[in-house]
């Protein structure tokens, strides 16, 4: 075998002996893997395309994780070991961003899944190669191979499983997932520093790898092209059954990806909905005539009921609702802005307000806003939408509506609002 002395040693004979000892079956499993598509260029390729759009699902996702907030403990964990969050005020600016963020997340996760599946098929013959690895370095690698492959499986599993409402697993699913990004960022920056220069290279000229092309290569069925157009294809098709849920008007029924509310109904309520006012479990006479908005802070306790809130300036804005689970859609809101009703409770300028809704449980029964998110001109604590009172559904009597905040902190059904001098 080899000459080089500094090679020789006993970490040396340890991979020579494992290279000499392959377990049974070995070379059946390996000459199974027969497809002449396979090798160094396609998985180059698919590489590549990854390297320039995983970035973006990945910066995104930490996007959305910032503006769910963190700071309010509304999203755990706040540090990961010793990483930690720059205490970051999510801007209110432009009333699109979160509907951009979130969309740009969800939507492009979704769409990339072929394109994972497909780079996981290119190497799938790696697995089987034997010795599993020649060196200390390759040891490391291939650990660092396990949490990349686990990490991106993993994302892609919980989050497609939570934008279908399906909370199958037994933790919670913004810490687990967030966690997961974090273990998979670290696997892929390891994996695109080893690997760039390699496929760069591949791409340039014809690289020979014996660990990927097939040792037996059967006949060609389908062409490297061939393969690309069919990933592509499945790609493009899951961006058509997407993009819908972005949409307001008729294509959000394209939408077939969309769990509930591909068709949300008609006339100015006509919207999607998230929980409904039958599944929040409140009891109907609460919202009904006895129904009062609680202020507090500044020492002072103040309500005012339907009616009153009605006979105070309103105000209209055109704003989105964008759900973490990534659908989106605009409406025309009108109601009583926040900083209106932080003066009337003596706070004139908030640090923070916190919003209880009529619910009993739930996550989602509060949240807890930002000053710059009180003090918006759009925010508001909503009272009709598009010209009509809102549907039991939408939150009547009164309900959370602020430029670029996350759907979930848009509280429905609001019963009170503590605004606070320190958050
Ligand atoms: N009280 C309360 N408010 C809530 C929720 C909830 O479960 N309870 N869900 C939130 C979520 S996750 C979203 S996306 C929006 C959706 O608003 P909509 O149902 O009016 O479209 O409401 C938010 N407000
Ligand atoms: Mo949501």
């Amino acid at each position: 075998m080899g000459t080089n002395a500094p090679e020789y040693g006993a970490p040396r004979t340890l991979w020579r002996k494992l290279a000499e000892h392959p377990p049974p079956g070995e070379g059946a499993v390996r000459r199974g893997w027969r497809s002449p598509v396979r090798g160094v260029r396609l998985t180059s390729v698919l590489g590549l395309v990854l390297l320039g759009t995983l970035p973006l699902v990945i910066v995104t996702g930490l996007l959305d994780y910032a503006a769910y907030g963190p700071q309010f403990r509304q999203a755990f964990p706040l540090d990961v070991a010793w990483l930690r969050l720059p205490p970051f005020d999510w801007p209110t600016r432009p009333s699109w961003l979160f509907r951009l963020t979130q969309g740009l997340h969800v939507g492009l996760g979704i769409v990339l899944i072929p394109v994972v599946l497909a780079k996981l098929w290119s190497v799938i013959p790696k697995l089987f190669t034997w010795p599993p690895a020649r060196s200390v370095a390759q040891v490391l690698e291939r650990v660092s191979l396990l949490l990349l492959v686990g990490g991106i499986l993993f994302e892609i599993a919980t989050g497609v499983l939570n934008i279908q409402y399906a909370y199958l697993f037994g933790f919670d699913f913004y810490t687990a997932h967030y966690f997961g990004a974090w273990v998979f960022i670290g696997a892929f920056v390891a994996h695109v520093v080893i690997k760039l220069p390699r496929a760069v290279a591949a791409l340039r000229r014809s690289l020979p790898d014996p660990d990927l092309a097939p040792l037996r290569p059967g006949p060609v069925t389908l062409s490297r092209r061939g393969v690309l157009a069919l990933v592509g294809g499945g790609s493009l098709l899951l961006a058509l059954l997407t993009v819908g849920q972005s949409l307001d008007g008729p294509l959000r029924r394209t939408a077939l990806l969309l769990p509930r509310g591909r068709n949300p109904g008609e006339g100015p309520n006509g919207f999607q909905v998230n929980r409904s006012f039958a599944a929040a479990g409140i009891q109907p006479a609460l919202t009904g005539p006895a129904w009062r908005l609680t202020l507090t802070g500044g020492g002072r306790t103040v309500r005012f009921d339907r009616a009153a809130l009605l006979a105070m300036p309103q105000h209209t804005a055109r704003l989105p609702i964008a759900c973490v689970e990534g659908w989106s859609t605009q409406q025309t809101w009108t109601g009583v802005r926040l900083a209106d009703l932080a003066a009337l409770a003596g706070v004139p300028a908030p640090a923070s307000a916190h919003v209880v809704s009529l619910e009993r449980t739930g996550l989602f029964r509060q949240a807890t806003l930002q000053a710059n998110q009180v003090a918006d001109r759009d925010a508001l604590l909503a009272l009709r939408v598009n010209g009509a009172d809102l549907s039991a559904d939408h939150g009547y009597p009164a309900r959370i509506i602020v430029p670029a905040l996350p759907g979930v902190h848009c509280t429905k059904w609001v019963a009170s609002i503590d605004f606070r001098t320190d958050d």
